[in-house]
């Protein structure tokens, strides 16, 4: 749904331009030093992309899911690093609070987060629980006003810039599934937390991602999100079934950009005497990739509009996730090839997408997550 068409073309237009001529020219330096600027930190936060997703009454734009898609086509045709910055705020590390987060967890927040002010992250991997997210071990034992939380979260996006971690842990011990874990507000500086090194990845430079230990720390009561214990995993479902509406967006807006350099590239390039974009062979990769691009495009939209008419998107949300990441991947395979030799060499910039959206396929569910839950979906339709 898109609310009034002039304000969102208004802030297209406005992030179009910051992507165009701040973070396209910026690419190869982050890529160099694995560090976003200050000045380009600063610029998001102007444009207000850290609120993107939050009410306007806590400060942000309160976009749609539909309006949020759009963004995140734009922000798409740079390096998916620079999106990275603000994406744990407005989404995965956000939205447990908005959505399920009491009107006191809401007013203390949310502000701070849509101005940029915090930066929040999402605290549920571990060592060993990734795919099976209901199988964590960090604990939140219950004494007195206070929890008491221990355990190890895993490759946790933006945890070394984080001012806030919403944190899935284990109240209840004896309770080994989904059912005993909850969701907490955790505030980086209490102390407890230690924030590891950045992890060594193979792409996305510019994004760092860490492990985060948490050594008897001592939280309020009051920050276990919506003030029930047992509700942790839900909210965290939740949470993912947007975030994979918008990873999907980003797959496309990337797929988008990746096809243009192929394009722009083909269209120079002479073999034989002739452009190589005249060669059917070549021709056949572009078709291809144009298509899977368009449908990708078409699915998010519709599952964005789905959402925001209340519909349930669980399906959707995987099925949009599934083949945009997949095709992205695809779309990047072919862009290496059509700039051949030059493809492999970091100085035309491609190698760098195709590292970079390799991470699609395995974040916020990997492919294999998303078969899974379109599948059990449908079962359950079928046996209901
Ligand atoms: N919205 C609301 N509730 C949801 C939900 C959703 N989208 N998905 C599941 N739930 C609820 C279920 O209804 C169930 O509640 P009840 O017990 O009241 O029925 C509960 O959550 C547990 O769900 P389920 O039984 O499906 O949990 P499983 O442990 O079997 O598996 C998967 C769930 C595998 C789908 C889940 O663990 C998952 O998504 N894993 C991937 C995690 C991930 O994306 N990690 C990335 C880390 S963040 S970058």
């Amino acid at each position: 749904m898109i609310r009034d068409a002039s304000t969102l073309e208004a802030l297209l237009d406005a992030v179009n331009r910051f992507v165009r001529e701040e973070l396209v020219p910026a690419e190869a330096e982050v890529a160099d030093s694995d560090e976003i600027p200050e000045r380009i930190v600063r610029s998001m936060k102007a444009l207000g992309l850290f609120g993107l997703t939050l009410p306007e009454a806590y400060g942000g734009l309160g976009a749609t899911m539909e309006e949020e898609v759009m963004v995140m086509l734009a922000m798409g045709q740079t390096s998916p690093a620079f999106r990275s910055v603000f994406g744990s705020t407005v989404g995965i590390g956000s939205q447990g609070i908005l959505l399920d987060g009491t009107d006191e967890q809401k007013t203390h927040y949310l502000p701070r987060l849509a101005s940029g002010e915090l930066i929040a992250t999402f605290a549920l991997t571990e060592p060993d629980a990734g795919s099976d997210a209901a199988s964590l071990r960090t604990t939140a034992i219950r004494d007195g006003e206070h929890y008491v939380i221990n355990g190890t979260k895993r490759y946790i996006t933006n945890a070394p810039q984080a001012g806030l971690f919403t944190l899935m842990a284990r109240t209840n011990p004896a309770d080994k599934g989904a059912g005993g874990v909850s969701a907490f507000i955790v505030e980086a500086a209490t102390p407890g937390i230690t924030v590891g090194p950045k992890d060594r990845k193979m792409g996305q430079r510019g994004a760092h991602t860490a492990d985060v230990h948490f050594d008897d720390c001592r939280v309020p009561a009051a920050q276990i999100i919506g003030g029930r214990e047992g509700q942790g995993f839900k909210t965290a479902m939740k949470v993912l079934e947007k975030g994979r509406i918008h990873i999907a967006a980003l797959c496309v807006g990337v797929a988008e950009r990746m096809q243009r350099d192929a394009l722009n590239y083909a269209v120079q390039r002479k073999q034989f005497g002739q452009r190589i974009a005249d060669f059917q062979l070549v021709q056949a990769m572009l078709a291809d990739s144009q298509a899977e691009i368009y449908a990708a495009r078409c699915m998010v939209i519709d599952a964005a509009r789905r959402r925001d008419d209340g519909k349930p998107v669980a399906t959707e949300a995987s099925c949009c996730k599934l083949y945009a990441s997949e095709m992205c991947g695809r779309v990047a395979d072919r862009a290496v090839q059509i700039f051949g030799g030059a493809g492999y060499i970091a100085d035309y910039g491609i190698e760098r997408f195709y590292r970079d959206v390799r991470l699609f396929r395995l974040y916020e569910g990997t492919s294999q997550i998303q078969q899974l839950v379109i599948a059990r979906n449908l079962v359950r339709e079928a046996t209901r």
